[in-house]
Order: structure tokens, then C-alpha cells, then sequence
């Protein structure tokens, strides 16, 4: 009775989803935010600490937070990890030298056992570079499918013009609807 209470609570939307957005300082996290939130691309400095934002996608409510990707800021990740659902991991594929450090970010994290229920979304940010990265090389390249006890999703995005970034939401929400 308590989870089928739960579930319809869900699906009427009563619920808000927590979602963190960590990824390294320049990746594009809080112009990723504020798209979501707005639909346009603002202008961004350094985030000191973090900023949080409801996001509502067809009555499914998110509680997003943009954590500071600063190395001195990293460490205090885990402290937004309690209750998370999903974790969005902002890539910024043009940067090729730091790709394997965010591979070691993410599987440090996934390891955390406050996020042993977090599915994961990675976002190929920065598509309108010419030299980005493609979404299948990043997948490759932090080892995505060596992933099994969470359900995980990558997809290609821009955040100047929030191309591919719907298609982010609508992956999250089915993955909360379904969960
Ligand atoms: P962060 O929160 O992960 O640290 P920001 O990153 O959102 O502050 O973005 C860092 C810089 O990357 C910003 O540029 C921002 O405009 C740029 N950026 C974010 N997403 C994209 C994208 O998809 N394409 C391109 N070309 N740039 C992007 P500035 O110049 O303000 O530092
Ligand atoms: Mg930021």
C-alpha cells in the first residue's frame, strides 16, 4: 500500500526528484541549469558553492542542484549526495586531457553508497565545437558500459542553444517514473 502510494504520488507529481549536476569548473553545469530552467543561455561566472533550481517537466518536479566543479570544491560532492535520484555528469567534450579525470570523478562517486540508487546521465556538452568529442567516444572514454548497478544514459548536447537537452529531461523523467 506504501509503494503504490508512493508510485501514485509520483506519477501525480506530488514528489520532487533531487538531481545533482557535478562535473568539472568550465564544463558548462549552470549554463546546463539555467537552460533547463529558462530555455536560454545566461551568462555564467565560476560557481562558488552551488545553486539550486526547481525544474518542472510535465508534472514531474526536479530539485536540481549545480555543485561547483572547482578541484578545491570536489571533495565536498558528497555532501549532496543523501537522496539523490540522479546524477548528471557534464562533459565538456572538447576537453580531451581532463576526459580521464572525470572518468575517475565519476567512478569514485558511483562507488558512494548514498548513490548506489542514482541513474546517471552523462551530457556531451559543447556539440558546436568543431573539435568536440562525439557521444560515443566520451562513452568510451570514461568507460560507461563497465557501469552495471546503475542505469545510465549519455547524450549529445549544447547548452547555448539547449539542443539535445528536452531529450535529457525526458530521459530523466521516465527514469523516475519508472523507478
Ligand atoms: P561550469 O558551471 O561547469 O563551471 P559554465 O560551466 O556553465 O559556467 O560554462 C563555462 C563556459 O563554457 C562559459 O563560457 C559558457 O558560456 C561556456 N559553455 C557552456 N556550454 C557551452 C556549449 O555548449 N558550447 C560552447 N561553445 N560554450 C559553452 P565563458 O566564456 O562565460 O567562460
Ligand atoms: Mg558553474
Amino acid at each position: 500500500m506504501g509503494l503504490l502510494f508512493a508510485k501514485l504520488m509520483t506519477i501525480f507529481g506530488d514528489r520532487e526528484h533531487k538531481v545533482i549536476i557535478v562535473g568539472l569548473d568550465n564544463a558548462g553545469k549552470t549554463t546546463i541549469l539555467y537552460q533547463f530552467l529558462t530555455k536560454e543561455a545566461v551568462h555564467t561566472s565560476p560557481t562558488i558553492g552551488s545553486n539550486v533550481e526547481e525544474i518542472s517537466v510535465r508534472k514531474t518536479r526536479f530539485l536540481v542542484w549545480d555543485i561547483g566543479g572547482q578541484e578545491s570544491l570536489r571533495a565536498s560532492w558528497n555532501s549532496y549526495y543523501c537522496n539523490t535520484e540522479i546524477v548528471i555528469l557534464v562533459v565538456d567534450s572538447t576537453d580531451r586531457e581532463r576526459l580521464t579525470l572525470t572518468r575517475e570523478e565519476l567512478h569514485r562517486m558511483l562507488a558512494h553508497e548514498d548513490l548506489q540508487n542514482a541513474a546517471v546521465l552523462v551530457l556531451a556538452n559543447k556539440q558546436d565545437m568543431k573539435d568536440s568529442m562525439t557521444a560515443a567516444e566520451i562513452s568510451q572514454c570514461l568507460t560507461l558500459s563497465s557501469i552495471t548497478g546503475h542505469s545510465w544514459h549519455v547524450q549529445a548536447c549544447c547548452a547555448l542553444t539547449g539542443e539535445g537537452l528536452p531529450a535529457s529531461l525526458d530521459w530523466m523523467r521516465s527514469r523516475v517514473l519508472a523507478s
